[in-house]
């Protein structure tokens, strides 16, 4: 057993790190703590992420936040060269490319913007159609990137080889998925199969288990 703690149970951002610990496959344990829950306003969680949010990662002595950085720490720490690019300057180049583009230009100022301020979260924070449509917008445009850099649906972003950029894509387009139910967005039919194909690799659905509300691994 490593000395592994997630914090962080039922969002797509917690499930990205069950994710990435199913895929090494490595044991740890689960705390459950719910995004806006009492726990993450105790002061044991603030110890850990003073910002209040999930997903964290406590391995010994090393406590990190940010969902992306989780998985790339795991990655390089427990992989052995797995769900990472291979090692010329070149490759890492466009693996932190599709990295950043997923967490900025899709995760954070479109799909978060599009549930804080119209979705899901909007009861936590003020209503906004106008930053809503913007984020639509953005999104609709930013999507693109990603669909040219799919080769085809069974392919992965990087081309041939599953890595941690697939598990945030894939995370961002379930999101997306979800909000498009009730907001203009449109996903490429073609990420839309990739993101299928992925959610049926074993790794995912026993995350998806480790990242239920109630049940701890
Ligand atoms: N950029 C961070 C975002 C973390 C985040 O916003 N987590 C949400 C749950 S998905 C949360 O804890 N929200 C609580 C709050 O905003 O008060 C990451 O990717 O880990």
């Amino acid at each position: 057993m490593n000395d592994l703690i997630v914090y962080g149970v039922g969002s797509l951002r917690s499930l990205r790190v069950h994710w990435m610990l199913q895929e090494l496959g490595i044991s740890y344990k689960t705390e459950l703590i719910q995004s806006r829950s009492q726990q993450m306003q105790t002061s044991a969680y603030t110890a850990i992420h003073p910002g209040r949010k999930i997903p964290s990662l406590q391995d010994g002595d090393l406590i990190i936040s940010e969902s992306a950085a989780i998985c790339l720490y795991l990655a390089e720490r427990y992989g052995g060269g797995k769900f990472l690019p291979d090692v010329e300057i070149e490759q890492r180049a466009r693996f932190f490319q599709v990295c950043f583009y997923v967490m900025t230009e899709l995760d954070a100022h479109t799909l978060y913007v599009i549930a804080k301020h119209g979705g899901s979260l909007v009861q936590y924070y003020k209503p906004s159609p106008e930053a809503v449509e913007v984020a639509i917008n953005g999104f609709n445009q930013q999507i693109l990137v990603a669909e040219s850099w799919l080769e085809d649906t069974k392919s992965y972003i990087l081309g041939g080889a599953f890595t941690v950029a697939d598990i945030l894509l894939c995370t961002c387009l379930m999101s997306a998925l979800r909000l498009a139910v009730q907001f203009p967005l449109q996903i490429p039919h073609k990420l839309i199969v990739y993101a299928e194909n992925l959610q049926a690799r074993k790794a995912f659905q026993l995350a998806e288990i480790a990242n239920q509300k109630a049940v701890s691994v």
